[in-house]
């Protein structure tokens, strides 16, 4: 079987890591110069590998195999959160790289065909997974149009500047593949603390997201009386209170919910707030969960704006996300290689974060395998696992690949 080369891998990781390093993290959201810097740096990897090489019109980085017959393709994205861990998504990114060249290097495998691919913003800066839905042609006009980011930057300005705005956009060949393979960090506590090394994932959550707005009267904090205030601080507590009630009585076992963001305008100590801000995202991998919660918001929204004071409004703060399930038949072929490389250490898991996988899985079979992250942080600079899991879960993602390519 395939054998990869684990210096090289980790060589590999950490250079990608020093592009956009801010200590012990990366800030290398899409599109920004040290992204376009890391794909193109990426495309020269797949290239030396002997895959043939393109940046697409939305940042996407495919190196296809020369090699005739159905293929695999690996990978995931390699933009981050703005403060984001050096392994999300980048892990998965160099797996690909690391085992076309593995297959590549061994007589047993070498005509077997894996492409590999970096996704572009599947950390959502402009639009969730937009590289994968672009790849499987989900990315439609009307989405594209108004993306744009917190800061109010357009995507198309952003693809300007990338230089992107006339490259062709790769549209996969569904012919081609038999499925794509995404290796990821579990981003939580229970593969460490369950003393497993390999996550062999079976779902992925299903996700909503919604953007409340509280427009109230600014006035004077300390002449307008209680009784007369339309504050619209008020009601974004009154809300977010009555979530953090509400939610768990139509929640499932692994549900979250996150209110991350919140803006009071103008935020100042002595004046009545008359404008703020809430994203809700809330995750779950049954959709009747997902709809629950919204369903729950819309009459906590009726609730407060009965009330007389700053009124509450609600919009989709992104597009709605089905839970995903995973192969199958793939699964079986992560698992046995688990067992091979891990015996007695790996697990069956549903994934709790959301994944490029997620989406491409409506155009093709997808199957995920995490590796455990230590004290299960993610999406901080504090992101971490140890170079023997990383190594660990590239062999067993290289083998479960050539026995997919010769089944
Ligand atoms: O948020 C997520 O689940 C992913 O890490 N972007
Ligand atoms: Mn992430
Ligand atoms: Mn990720």
């Amino acid at each position: 079987m395939p054998q990869i080369n684990a210096e090289r891998l980790l060589a590999d990781l950490r250079h990608l890591r020093s592009i956009g390093a801010v200590d012990n993290g990366v800030v290398r959201p899409a599109f920004s110069e040290k992204d376009m810097e890391a794909r193109r740096w990426l495309k020269a990897e797949y290239e030396a590998a002997g895959l043939e090489a393109t940046i697409d019109g939305v940042g996407n980085v495919l190196g296809r195999s020369p090699n005739p017959g159905k293929a695999v393709l690996i990978g995931s994205h390699s933009d981050t959160q703005p403060t984001g861990g050096w392994l999300d998504g980048a892990m998965g990114v160099v797996y690909g790289l690391e085992v076309a060249r593995a297959l590549r290097e061994d007589p047993e495998t070498r005509h077997l065909a894996v492409d590999a691919v970096s996704l572009q913003d599947e950390e959502s800066r402009f639009f969730g997974c937009m590289g994968s839905r672009s790849l499987c042609g989900f990315f439609t006009p009307e989405m594209e149009a108004d993306a744009q980011d917190k800061d109010g930057v357009k995507l198309t300005d952003a693809l300007r500047a990338a230089g992107l705005t006339d490259v062709p956009r790769i549209k996969l060949d569904r012919e081609r593949y038999l499925g794509f393979l995404e290796a990821h960090i579990e981003q939580g506590p229970h593969l460490e603390q369950d003393d497993n090394n390999i996550g062999v994932v079976t779902s992925i959550v299903g996700l909503g997201g919604l953007h409340l707005t509280f427009e109230g009267q600014q006035n004077h904090a300390g002449t307008t009386m209680m009784s007369i205030r339309k504050d619209a601080s008020a009601a974004l507590y009154a809300l977010a209170n009555a979530i953090n009630e509400e939610f768990p009585k139509v929640a499932g076992e692994r549900s979250v919910w996150t209110m991350g963001r919140a803006v009071i305008t103008p935020g100042a100590a002595s004046i009545v707030p008359g404008y703020a801000e809430l994203d809700l995202q809330y995750r779950d991998k049954s959709t009747d969960v997902l709809d629950a919660f919204e369903a729950t918001v819309a009459r906590l929204i009726e609730e407060i704006n009965a009330r007389g004071g700053a009124k509450v409004s609600a919009a989709p703060a992104r597009v709605r996300v089905s839970p995903a399930h995973m192969d199958e038949g793939f699964r079986k072929h992560i698992a046995a290689s688990a067992q091979k490389h891990a015996p007695e250490k790996w697990t069956e898991m549903p994934s709790g974060a959301f994944h490029d996988a997620g989406v491409i899985s409506e155009f093709m079979p997808c199957a995920m395998l995490f590796i455990p992250s230590i004290g299960g942080i993610s999406h901080d600079f504090a992101e971490d696992s140890h170079d023997d899991d990383i190594a660990l879960g590239c062999q067993v993602l290289a083998d479960a690949t050539a026995s997919i390519l010769s089944e």
